[in-house]
């Protein structure tokens, strides 16, 4: 019997602020870019529970979530606590979680930095999967003072969708013993929830089917393999699947999946190559950094982030043919793949640039 396990740490880069620093305990907080009194042109990357009831979440622009701030101020309550990003920190506690889930299962997928599937099909039944799960909360929370969610199904998209459901310090089973019985239940966990909680259903998905008047998983049943695979090419063959709660895809335990990347969003937009330039060479110095004090070797894959004015975003990346080795080596590629962007080339309307990132994946 299939028994998977998913894990993701509760409002994460914000709890680890929260537990690092005891003065910021039980005030909003949100982790992100500079706020500059409202004029800050960068989005949040994680709010924790307090400032979420703000209305303030991941990708919440930050000039915004400023805005939500002062109303709540306004209203009496207190003011968000607005801090930078401290990957390192993060990544440091990423490391120590992902530790403990491997001493409970030899087969463990780390999909970000903050989630984990496990297999607990060794446990034999859902109960003991159960019990395994809450060993690993209560040390997770025992040595690192941090709640986190987990969720346990016959499938990574149950198990993933399950430790969504009851956030933050959540545990949520779906599933039983007898196997047959697990589709009917899976179906019924799914078919109330909204199509976005499905993975790979993103906003503009979901706002397609929003326009035919599907809004639930079980409205989304309604059509056949044949027509969402017409609205959505392949894809849509998996969703039909995936909406009936059946996912036989593997965990995955390679890294390869793992990518270390930067962004900044400029205080003005602009086409000013020196200065943009500057900042990709900036950014790319602190993914080499950050790179060489992680535990791998290699990349084969560089990415970068291109946002205009308007918010149009481009992506392009690289396949490297040899590795690279040193900073300077990662910069000039990545000033070589910026500069298209500064010229006709992919830039023919001459847009004005409001975002630069990078990012190196295919990591081992
Ligand atoms: P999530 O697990 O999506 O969010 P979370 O852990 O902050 O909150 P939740 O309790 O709902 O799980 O992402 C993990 C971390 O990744 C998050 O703390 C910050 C970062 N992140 C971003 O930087 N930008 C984003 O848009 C998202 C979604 C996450
Ligand atoms: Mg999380």
């Amino acid at each position: 019997m299939r028994i998977i396990g998913h894990l993701d740490m509760d409002a994460f880069f914000a709890a680890v602020e929260e537990r690092n620093k005891p003065r910021l305990k039980k005030l909003p907080i949100v982790v992100g870019s500079d706020p500059a009194n409202g004029r800050g042109r960068g989005v949040v990357s994680t709010a924790n529970y307090r400032a979420r009831k703000y209305g303030i979440h991941s990708a919440t622009p930050i000039s915004i979530a400023w805005r939500l701030s002062q109303k709540a101020k306004k209203e009496g309550k207190p003011e968000v606590v607005f801090l930078g990003v401290n990957f390192a920190d993060y990544e440091k506690v990423s490391l120590e979680i992902m530790e403990i889930i491997h001493k409970y299962s030899s087969l463990v997928e780390e999909a970000s930095i903050d989630e984990a599937y496990f297999d607990l099909s060794y446990a034999g039944s859902y109960e003991a999967a159960e019990e395994i799960a809450k060993k690993i909360k209560k040390e997770i929370k025992r040595k690192e003072k941090l709640t986190a969610s987990v969720g346990i199904g016959p499938n990574k998209l149950i198990a993933k969708i399950a430790s969504d459901k009851n956030k933050p310090d959540g545990l949520t089973v779906i599933g039983s013993d007898n196997e047959e019985r697990n589709i009917k239940l899976a179906e019924i966990f799914l078919k109330d929830l909204p199509i976005r909680k499905i993975p790979g259903i993103g906003p503009k998905t979901e706002k397609l089917f929003d326009k035919l008047g599907i809004r639930l998983v079980k409205d989304l049943k309604k059509f056949s393999k044949k027509e969402l695979e017409k609205i959505l090419g392949k894809w849509g063959g998996e969703l039909y699947l995936k909406i009936r709660g059946r996912d036989d895809s593997p965990l995955v335990e390679e890294w390869t999946a793992k990518s270390i990347g930067e962004q900044e969003t400029f205080s003005e937009d602009t086409l000013d190559p020196n200065f943009t330039v500057g900042r990709i060479i900036e950014l790319s110095r602190g993914v080499f950094d950050r790179f060489k004090k992680s535990e791998f070797k290699n990349f084969g894959t560089i990415v970068i982030t291109v946002r205009f004015s308007g918010f149009e975003t481009k992506n392009r990346s690289h396949t490297l043919q040899n590795p690279i080795n040193t900073s300077d080596d990662l910069q000039f590629e990545a000033v070589k793949m910026l500069m298209p962007f500064l010229d006709k080339r992919e830039n023919p309307e001459r847009k004005k640039i409001r975002l630069v990132g990078i990012r190196i994946e295919k990591l081992n």
